[in-house]
């Protein structure tokens, strides 16, 4: 028993030396690379690449060009606005939202921005945005019939679908959520105020711009003929669409002639239109040509789905009813993605994967979480379909991971 104890000091005072020696050695260690490191920054012909490594002369890493400062000139501006559908509730998020779009695009460009709401906007709504808003800026009251019930849907049988769909998916039982979805499929583009512009950006409150947009997307789209851009693509959630793709493919049977020879129908369908793969452009981020909503097509489209009662029977987005528009009316030269616009809506990324666009766009996204050719997004299908190239490096990104690997 004597023993014992003798054994236990002498145990204490080894694991005392030894924490002593490692402690010692780390810090050790640790003041040495911060020494390396401060004298690899006082070295003027050297600099960090965006991998974080050390390059000389040769191989300075990307080149950063920024657009020269002042005043974009107002007569190269596009006839387009910014345009975000929320409710009173949403200011604060609504309101760091437009910080990030301007501070990372509008504060150069100045186009106007349109909030729109079923209620009428609070003063302190109105004056808290209005000081972020580098452009015209307009509140808008809808309508009541853009948010309310046609004349032809049966309300008990709406609010049968309601109560049956509350726990089976996300907004299952919201009636707004409805009328909202119904309101981006056919109807946001015949607002009056709407009706003056020719592009829209679609901002939601609670979305982010990661990186700076050193260009004007709404000019670029008209000067390439391109109709509609996005960000994310993904995975509509089949029980919230049941005949959605029925009742698209009697409107494909009934008006042939809207149907573009150059579609893009293989992003939306594996088996040539028989059946709807669930892919759609997440419309939270959406730029779009009105032209597309106001053509011929559209507005049989619209109506031909809103008669059937699938935003109230069923619970049908407006993602996957623009995507099906775009994709059946456009060509897939038409239809854009802005890889290199960095967007955030919870819980998916766009990040640009190519290093010199997100080094030159002062990013703010971990490119290992953008989503673009993950399993669950759909947005490698448009690579695929319309022939595109690849961003640099896509394939680092393409697992089976989830969401934040
Ligand atoms: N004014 C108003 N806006 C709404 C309402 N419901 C949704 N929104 C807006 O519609 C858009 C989509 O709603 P959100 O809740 O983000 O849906 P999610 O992205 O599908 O989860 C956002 O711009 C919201 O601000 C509503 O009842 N009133
Ligand atoms: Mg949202």
């Amino acid at each position: 028993m004597a023993r014992f104890p003798r054994l236990l000091r002498f145990t204490a005072v080894l694991v005392l030396v030894i924490y002593v020696f490692v402690h010692r050695s780390v810090t050790k260690r640790q003041s040495q690379h911060i020494l390396e490191l401060k004298q690899k920054l006082q070295q003027p012909e050297e600099q960090y690449d965006i991998n974080g490594s050390l390059t000389g002369d040769e191989n300075r890493g990307v080149k950063v060009e920024y657009l020269p400062s002042g005043e974009i000139d107002a007569s190269l501006k596009v006839n387009a606005a910014m345009f975000s559908l929320v409710r009173n509730s949403d200011l604060q998020k609504m309101a760091r939202t437009v910080r990030s779009y301007e501070d990372r695009f509008n504060s150069k460009f100045h186009y106007d921005w349109i909030f729109a709401n079923n209620e009428p906007f609070t003063d302190e709504f109105k004056r808290q945005i209005s000081v972020l808003v580098t452009g015209n800026v307009y509140f808008e009251e809808l309508p009541s019939e853009f948010w309310s019930f046609p004349e032809w849907i049966d309300r008990r049988r709406a609010q049968q679908n309601r109560q049956k769909s509350r726990e089976a998916m996300m907004y299952g039982g919201s009636q707004n959520y409805r009328f909202m979805c119904r309101f981006f499929s056919g109807l946001f583009y015949r607002m009056e105020r709407v009706a003056t512009y020719d592009y829209i950006w679609r901002v939601e409150p609670e979305t982010e711009l990661l990186c700076d947009v050193h260009y004007d997307p709404f000019k670029f789209m008209n000067d390439n003929d391109i109709h509609y851009g996005f960000a994310l693509s993904i995975l509509e959630f089949p029980e919230t669409v049941p005949t959605l793709w029925e009742t698209v493919s009697q409107f494909i049977e009934g008006f042939p002639r809207y149907i573009n020879d150059n579609n893009l129908l293989a992003f939306i369908s594996d088996d040539e239109g028989a059946t709807y793969n669930m892919c759609h452009f997440w419309t939270n981020f959406e730029i779009v040509d009105l032209n597309l909503f106001r053509s011929e097509a559209y507005k049989a489209f619209f109506q031909h789905l809103d008669v059937s009662g699938g935003f109230f029977y069923e619970r049908w987005g407006d993602a996957p009813i623009h995507s099906i528009a775009a994709s059946l009316f456009l060509s897939k030269k038409q239809i854009h993605h802005f890889d290199d616009i960095g967007y955030y809506h919870s819980p998916n990324h766009n990040c640009p994967i190519d290093d010199e666009i997100w080094t030159k766009n002062r990013c703010l996204c971990d490119q290992a979480h953008d989503i673009t050719f993950r399993d669950y997004s759909c947005a490698g299908k448009f690579y695929d379909v319309t022939g595109r190239k690849k961003p640099k490096g896509w394939e680092i990104h393409a697992g089976k991971g989830d969401y934040f690997d």
